[in-house]
């Protein structure tokens, strides 16, 4: 290589270098900051109140609080994510099966239902054609307000899962929560729901453990 190349290459490789030198200090904060914001928490002070009623279903009469559609015995010891009981809807052919309850959202926000579910089906694979889907109705239960979720049957899915959707734009409503679990004409499905709550106080917390 020429002299003079030579030397502008080498001129040009430092300037990368220090380029390079002059951005990497900017990284490790923030990197520093994306934990902080991943490793920021929730948490429900212990006076909020208690929005969902009998939302673990271990309340005796079995179902106190929630209105069953479909059949009257979707509350079951059969596959549980806490305590004794927990709804279970579906597992049979052409099934459709509801548990709702009436609800009157705290005016507060950010508002969120969160709930555990889990499933057994012997459909091949995940698809729609069985499927949980979890709604607010209007305060008489007529119509949908908002179809939060629609959960599908899934034979890979081996475990409970906790699943949260944000409510908020419905603050301060009184309003039906309702599951509601179809089957169609095969491949039954069984799904459970357990621990359903709304949360309405939450707080940021910062990281005390680094
Ligand atoms: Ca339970």
């Amino acid at each position: 290589m020429p002299r003079l190349r030579q030397a502008m290459f080498s001129a040009l490789a430092v300037a990368v270098a220090g380029a390079l030198l002059l951005v990497t200090p900017a990284a490790p904060a923030a990197a520093a900051r994306e934990t902080d914001l991943a490793a920021t928490v929730f948490a429900v002070p212990a006076t909020c109140p208690v929005v969902v009623k009998n939302g673990g279903f271990e309340d005796s009469p079995l179902g106190a609080n929630w209105t069953q559609v479909g059949a009257s015995n979707l509350i079951s010891d059969f596959a549980t994510h806490s305590g004794t009981y927990a709804a279970y809807l579906g597992g049979l052919a052409n099934s459709d099966h509801s548990i709702r309850q009436k609800i009157t959202l705290p005016a507060q926000r950010p508002l969120r239902v969160s709930f555990w579910w889990s499933q057994t089906t012997t459909q091949p694979v995940q698809a729609d054609f069985d499927t949980l889907t979890v709604r607010l109705l209007n305060s008489d239960g007529t119509s949908t307000l908002a179809t939060l979720g629609v959960l599908e049957a899934d034979p890979e899915m081996a475990a409970w899962d906790l699943v949260e959707y944000d409510v908020s734009a419905y603050s301060g409503q009184t309003v039906w929560l309702e599951f509601q679990a179809k089957n169609d004409e095969t491949w039954e499905s069984h799904f459970f729901v357990d621990d359903v709550k709304v949360a309405s106080c939450y707080q940021y917390l910062p990281i005390t453990t680094r």
